[in-house]
């Protein structure tokens, strides 16, 4: 998997454990690949590496069949010992070097932003393949950061052409045809998705405004 595979992402979805029981990971997961997710990452704030070990074993095989790009948060070991595509990691964890030196050069890197300061600093090092730019809005599933708006959506864009932006925060699928119109081109949404009756409808209906 390469980094030209973020660049014709449009969804990215988050399996985060704050919404789903490990009993529906499976499932769910499979009703986003379902949908077309175009990206899946395993969220599992607080848990035991052992669990997110072995989680991310029970949904890699899935993402892999439909050629879904997979990545774990925050643990690099993980990421690398399972064969996951990639792994997350904020502006608080590891520094590039320390990641890379655990992943190797191979697997894909993403990494949070939270400003346009933060967003360069992430394209001007050739370490990250992408970057999530947030949160545009207030979220309960990150509550402790400030909204940044979606004002700096079009200047990231242009400042940084060649990333992969993924917008974040607050975001549902009514909110998508604005954030089309400010330039956005690949979102992340979590709770919008996990808390959906459908989640394949969702992530199908979600999918088809992001042109
Ligand atoms: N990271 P929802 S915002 C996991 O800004 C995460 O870095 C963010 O969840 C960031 O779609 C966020 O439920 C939560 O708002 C996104």
């Amino acid at each position: 998997m390469n980094r030209s595979a973020l660049l014709q992402a449009k969804l990215y979805g988050i399996v985060d454990l704050g919404y789903v029981d490990p009993t529906a990971l499976v499932r769910v997961t499979a009703e986003m690949v379902e949908g077309g997710i175009d990206v899946v990452q395993l969220r599992a704030k607080g848990r035991e590496p052992g669990e997110i070990r072995r989680w991310s074993e029970n949904l890699l095989p899935i993402c892999r069949e439909a050629g879904v790009p997979f990545f774990v948060n925050d643990h690099p070991s993980i990421a690398l010992e399972t064969g996951a595509d990639g792994v997350h990691v904020g502006q608080d964890d590891a520094s590039m070097e320390e990641v890379r030196a655990v992943v190797g050069p191979n697997l894909l890197v993403g990494r949070s932003t939270h400003s346009l300061e933060q967003a360069a600093a992430a394209a001007a090092d050739p370490r990250t393949d992408c970057i999530g730019f947030g949160p545009l809005f207030a979220t309960p599933t990150k509550p402790d950061y400030a909204p940044i708006g979606i004002e700096e959506i079009r200047t990231v864009h242009r400042r940084h052409p060649d990333l992969p932006i993924f917008c974040i925060g607050g975001i549902k699928k009514e909110k998508l045809p604005a954030l089309v119109a400010t330039g956005a081109r690949r979102v992340v949404i979590v709770s919008g998705i996990l808390q959906a009756p459908d989640i394949a409808a969702y992530v199908r209906s979600a999918r088809s405004l992001l042109p």
